[in-house]
């Protein structure tokens, strides 16, 4: 359970780091499903429901960067984890009695070349009627400053929606100059594996190219107080329901305002966070393409 002091700060600051919360025999069991699947990559030639692949991958010699949601059904572990009290306790404790899953993935960042991500707000992506809305990271190994930690900007989710559109489309990445913030601020969340990490929506967050030998990987769950609709709607209300994890369905969204910029017109590049930011005019983070032709 979450201390009043923990809930004050994620209200203050946007982001929480609960240590080392998995236990490691649970933990073992969620890296070998992911090494199964990461495995499975191997002869994979394009994107599709469960790789996004790094440039750079070839069927031969697999670079995967991120897991889709198919992960949650091609391995129960994933599945289970997205009801494990352990995540949806202190959830319940920051969105209140009824929770749905928005999403979920598990970015990679693989040693040496895992890709960043410019700084965003996920609020960006997908604004809601009210801002209840928040993401876990799982580490899945220890992460420290070398391998590519989720940096956040503390109390930005109180702020403004930044814009995150470049040539006149969405492309998931805000300009790191015209925002104005001083990224010298960014607070590293790092900790041993099995921490997890929790954000308030609209704040701001990145991370850099994984510069050392070691993997970072990081297993997301976006998360919503029920009553918080999307306001890029809903298509199937099945469905929608379907992802409740806490609390009962209800037809009645709260309203809350909050500064909201829709994703429109939706990016060029479609598909994951890291094809939308192909389409950002100016980057922040150094890319393993343009690390390799520096040392050129
Ligand atoms: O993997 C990371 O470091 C950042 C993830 C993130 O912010 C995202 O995928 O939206």
């Amino acid at each position: 359970m979450l201390t009043p002091g923990q809930i004050e700060q994620y209200a203050e600051q946007g982001y929480l780091v609960l240590p080392a919360l998995i236990p490691p025999d649970k933990l073992a069991a969620i890296r070998a499903a992911t090494d199964r699947l990461v495995d499975g990559a191997r002869g994979v030639v394009a994107n599709d429901d469960l790789y996004d692949l790094e440039p750079g991958h070839t069927p031969t010699l697999p670079r995967v960067r991120r897991l889709k949601p198919a992960i949650f059904s091609r391995e129960p572990i994933f599945s289970a984890l997205i009801r494990d009290p352990l995540i949806l306790e202190p959830v319940s404790q920051l969105l209140g009695t009824g929770v749905r899953l928005h999403g979920g993935k598990l970015n990679l960042k693989a040693a040496g070349y895992g890709s960043p991500v410019e700084w965003h707000q996920d609020w960006a992506f997908y604004p809601h009627s009210n801002d209840d809305v928040l993401a876990t990271g799982l580490y899945l190994d220890d992460c420290d400053l070398a391998n590519g930690p989720l940096l956040v900007m503390p109390g930005t989710h109180r702020g403004s929606i930044y814009d995150h559109h470049s040539d006149g489309r969405f492309c998931g990445a805000m300009d790191p100059i015209a925002s104005g913030l001083d990224f010298n601020q960014a607070v590293p969340l790092t900790g041993p594996a099995g921490s997890l990490t929790i954000h308030h929506a609209r704040l701001v967050h990145g991370s850099a190219l994984n510069t050392s030998n070691r993997t970072r990987r990081l297993l997301l769950h976006e998360y919503a107080a029920t009553d918080a609709w999307p306001l890029m709607g809903v298509k199937d209300l099945a469905e929608f329901d379907s992802r409740i994890v806490l609390g009962a369905p209800t037809l009645e969204p709260r309203v809350r305002p909050a500064p909201i910029r829709m994703p429109l017109p939706a990016a060029e590049h479609q598909g994951s966070i890291y094809e939308n930011q192909r389409g950002a005019g100016r980057l922040y983070f150094q890319t393993a393409q343009a690390r390799s032709i520096a040392k050129m």
